[in-house]
Parts: C-alpha cells; structure tokens; sequence
C-alpha cells in the first residue's frame, strides 16, 4: 500500500411507533459497490474535514441534513494488489433535517437495524455491525481479493479511542 482514499459513511437512525431502532440504507444504483445496499457517504474532497465530507455526502445521496454525527469506527480496505488502500470513517447519526429522497446515486429504504440484508452488502458489514448497534467504537481491515468480493484477511477490534492513522498502526501486527 502505498496511498489511501479517505471515505466516510454515515447511518442514520430512528425510531418506529414500537420503539424499534430503525437504520436507513441506500440501495446504490451506480458505481462502486452498485446492487448494495449501504449507509452514506464517500469520497472527502480537497479542503473538507472529514465531517464536512460526511455531511455533504449524507445530503446530496438522501436529500436530508445531518448536523451531530457521532464517530462509530474506522475501516481499512485493501483490493488484490491495488496500491490504493480505502480508509473510511463510519458515523451515525440519530436525527436529521427534511426529509429522505431517492437520488441519483441512491434509492433509500428504512430498515430494522436488528434486520439487515447482509446478503446485499458489502461482506464485511456482518462483521462490525453488531458494534454500531451496541454503540462500541471500532477499528476495521480488511483485505480484498481483486474481485472485491472475497475477505482475504480480517481484523476486527474494538477501540477506547479511535485510531487517528489506523493503516500505520495496522504495520507489524496485521
Ligand atoms: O463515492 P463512492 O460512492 O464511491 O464511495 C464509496 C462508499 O462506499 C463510501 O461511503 C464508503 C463505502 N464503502 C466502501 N467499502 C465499504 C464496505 O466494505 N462496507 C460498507 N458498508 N461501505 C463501504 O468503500
């Protein structure tokens, strides 16, 4: 690895009349990992913060605004022998402004967040799911076969604190 993207990735959640903790997800209709269904988010542009991007995506692929968002995890995502590596700041976010929109990019659906369709998403959201819903801060990799299917190597952890310059700590014990 020799360079990295950052990304980030936003979940919204809300409540239903029962209580139940719902999850929005965007069924993505183009480009990288079209046919799943994911939260929001993408690439940090040049002069943005993190957050910024994060805010920015939530709103142009869902129509909605986001002001508090809450630091979830940091994932770490190499492909085959790609050089780019993928850092991805995941948040959540339990309230938004206006209301939710199919885009260009997304075609939005609300989703018991117990009940994901992980046969449609990427397939190493089974594997840190259960951290966002029991609210435990978590640092990710993940390592890709070219055909961005297959988990080659994993690692999982939860964090008391996360990672700043996660795929420098991931040297010597990854
Ligand atoms: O701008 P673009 O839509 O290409 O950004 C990619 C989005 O996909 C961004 O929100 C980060 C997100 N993403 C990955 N890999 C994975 C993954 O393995 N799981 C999930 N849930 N999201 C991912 O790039």
């Amino acid at each position: 690895m020799s360079t990295k993207k950052i990304l980030t990735l936003v979940f919204l959640f809300s409540t239903d009349a029962a209580g139940k903790r719902l999850v929005l997800l965007g069924m993505k209709k183009r480009g990288f990992g079209v046919g799943l269904w994911n939260g929001f988010g993408g690439k940090v542009e040049p002069g943005e913060t993190i957050e910024q991007g994060a805010r920015r995506e939530v709103e142009e692929e869902s129509g909605v605004h986001v002001e508090t968002l809450h630091p979830a995890g940091v994932l770490w995502f190499e492909f085959g022998t790609d050089p780019m590596g993928l850092e991805c700041h995941v948040f959540t976010a339990n309230a938004h402004e206006g209301t939710v929109v199919e885009t260009e990019e997304m075609r939005p659906q609300w989703w018991d967040a117990e009940a994901l369709p992980f046969d449609s998403m990427w397939p190493d959201d089974i594997l840190w799911w259960d951290h966002i819903l029991k609210r435990q801060q978590f640092a990710a990799a993940f390592w890709f076969a070219a055909d961005q299917k297959q988990i080659l190597r994993q690692a999982v952890n939860a964090v008391d604190v996360l990672p700043t310059h996660w795929h420098l700590a991931l040297k010597g014990w990854a």
